[in-house]
């Protein structure tokens, strides 16, 4: 189908109408009969290269534009922005890469398209150096804002950001040829209930966080739907190549995905964030190379399927004839307590570190694995731990039962918080968590009271730091289901407790009562330990009672301030995280 063909399929009588020239190939000839068509912002006194503010010419030249029906243009040169630019129904395009419109504020570096027709092409967005990442959406680079519709971003190259690259929450639009370098968040990201959607033969390199997502938040009330992601190329990037955490009717189809941190493709209903479920998903001839190369990165896997949040979380969602090689996990990797329902069919499966395909044991629903190849897996061709109906022509390898130990007893008993290991530890069992590629482990052992549950951690690690804040210093976290109750997402009685190597106390929780836990580091050569009380928040204990548990731990290996290895006492491809109903259960002892 030709450009001109696929936009008359998308857009509106309203658009359709432009003159043809804007809807066909970009002609060589614009520029020089630009002032038919076309408002220059030269003409409103934008001056290039003089490092001086042109944001009003640009927005002279976008009024004009408006008023007079035509759209404006951007010459060659460095022009600078220091404030949002609003095009409302108008088009802005440039000659290419030569037409830069650079970003001074690092808090408003946004086009944003608004209205019906807008459209962005053939330009380049560039910025000053930004360091924080932001996620309000007028400090993205491209912002398709709620009330857009029938609009296109082309040809553009996005380097450099504060947030996002493109971000959309508009309908009917298309996203087309672009490249998105080096921003702090996703590349591109589809969210807001946004509608008929292309993404297509786009370049993504280096994002912040995940290259193409489409996230449909249960607070927007609505899903995103109707999504095409296709031929796109995307490589390295902090997170996932291309996610869906919520969203109906999306298609990702001949899109080469490569050396992501995180997983290949990620397919979700995430507790973390409560995002909806995914529903009519086909993901297909996708090649997918070198994933999960961040061990900092908790969400792994050539193509992950996590289910954590809505019941059921993915439902209708077919995989065929993808490649997936070299994954430095499993190739496939299926977690979550939430039911799914997915078919594998010919996908090609190629030298994975973990398993081919890897079904953890909290998963349910209805999988089925027909016609795919695994060669040069480092562990099983199948591992299914799971008690979900599954469907295979691959021989399961995992043990039946899934191995299971139980018996994990909390001492009674008072410690005291001094960070020396007190006569009533002996009698809690410790919880090894498992060991990272630097010898980095440890184990963890609770003692309860009438008062407080307390925690010991000794930890073995080689190179002991506070470099970092949060999760990026080394760092003990316990993950407390009080009332074992599963719900899912943290709710009455569920917290999330981080010490730092420095005795720091952090809380994924927004209002968690921090100056309640009482808390001891005792630093030594070759690790720490960590010695905490926590009140109880809503648990009345008696012996015999069990709680959900998993224990965390961080290290930061190179003293950078970055963590680069996460450690836990469950399997740490359980997403502890997000879902409650993945935790361990120790029970209080006599
Ligand atoms: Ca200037
Ligand atoms: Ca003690
Ligand atoms: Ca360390
Ligand atoms: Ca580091």
């Amino acid at each position: 189908m030709s450009i001109k063909r696929k936009i008359a399929y998308l857009l509106t009588a309203s658009i359709a109408a432009l003159p043809a020239a804007l809807c066909g190939p970009f002609p060589a000839a614009e520029s020089a009969s630009a002032s038919a068509r076309s408002v220059s912002i030269a003409d409103y006194g934008a001056v290039p290269d003089d490092d001086k503010d042109d944001l009003d010419a640009i927005r002279q030249a976008v009024a004009a534009a408006k008023a007079a029906g035509k759209s404006v243009y951007v010459p060659s040169g460095t022009f600078l922005y220091s404030d949002v630019i609003v095009l409302n129904g108008v088009d802005l395009i440039g000659e290419g890469e030569s037409s830069v419109l650079r970003s001074t504020n690092p808090q408003k570096q946004a086009v944003q398209l608004a209205g019906s027709g807008s459209d962005i092409r053939k330009v380049k967005l560039t910025t000053v150096p930004v360091s924080t990442r932001l996620s309000s959406s007028v400090s993205a680079r491209v912002h398709v804002t709620p009330e857009a519709s029938n609009f296109s971003v082309t040809d553009t190259v996005i380097e450099g950001g504060s947030s996002a690259g493109i971000i959309v929450y508009g309908v009917n639009g298309t996203i087309k040829g672009n490249a998105v370098r080096d921003t702090l968040a996703d590349g591109i990201h589809i969210t807001g209930g946004s509608a008929n959607i292309k993404v297509e033969n786009n370049v993504g390199r280096d994002t912040g966080d995940d290259m193409i997502a489409v996230v449909s938040y249960e607070k927007n009330g609505t899903w995103v739907k109707n999504v095409k992601i296709a031929n796109n190329d995307v490589a390295g990037g902090h997170a996932r190549g291309i996610t869906v955490s919520g969203g109906t009717n999306v298609e990702i189809e001949r899109n080469r995905i490569a050396d992501t941190g995180g997983a290949g493709i990620f397919i979700a209903s995430e507790g973390s964030y409560q995002t909806y479920e995914v529903r009519n998903l086909k993901v297909s001839r996708n090649e997918i190379v070198r994933d999960s190369r961040n061990a900092a990165i908790p969400e792994k896997g050539g193509i992950r399927l996590q289910a954590t949040y809505k019941e059921p979380s993915i439902v209708n969602a077919i995989f065929e004839r993808n490649t997936i090689t070299d994954s430095a996990d499993s190739a496939v990797l299926i977690l979550g307590s939430a039911s799914i329902q997915a078919s594998f069919s010919r996908n090609e499966i190629v030298n994975p570190a973990n398993h081919g395909i890897h079904i953890l044991k909290t998963v349910t629903g209805t999988l089925s694995f027909l016609r795919n190849t695994v060669d040069g897996a480092g562990g099983s061709a199948m591992y299914n731990q799971s008690q979900a109906q599954v469907t295979s022509d691959l021989p399961n390898s995992a043990p039946p039962g899934g191995g299971e130990e139980d018996g994990y007893i909390a001492a009674r008993g008072t410690p005291h918080i001094d960070g020396a290991v007190d006569d009533v530890w002996s009698n809690a069992t410790p919880l090894r968590l498992n060991t990272d590629p630097n010898g980095t482990t440890g184990t963890v052992r609770i003692a309860w009271d009438n008062v407080a549950l307390y925690y010991l951690f000794e930890m073995t690690d080689a190179t002991p730091n506070a470099m970092g804040a949060e999760e990026h210093s080394d760092s003990v976290e316990v993950w407390v289901d009080e009332l074992n109750a599963k719900n899912g997402t943290r709710t009455v009685g569920d917290y999330q407790l981080r010490v730092g190597y420095d005795n720091t106390l952090s809380s994924a929780i927004r209002g968690f009562n921090l100056s309640n836990v009482r808390s001891a580091v005792v630093q030594r050569e070759g690790g720490y330990t960590a010695e905490f009380a926590v009140p109880y928040t809503a648990l009345t204990p008696q012996a015999g009672d069990v709680i959900g548990f998993n224990a965390s731990a961080n290290d930061d290996s190179d003293g950078d301030g970055r963590r680069d290895t996460y450690l836990s006492w469950i399997d740490k491809n359980l997403p502890y995280w997000a879902d409650t109903r993945v935790y361990g259960e120790v029970t209080l002892g006599n």
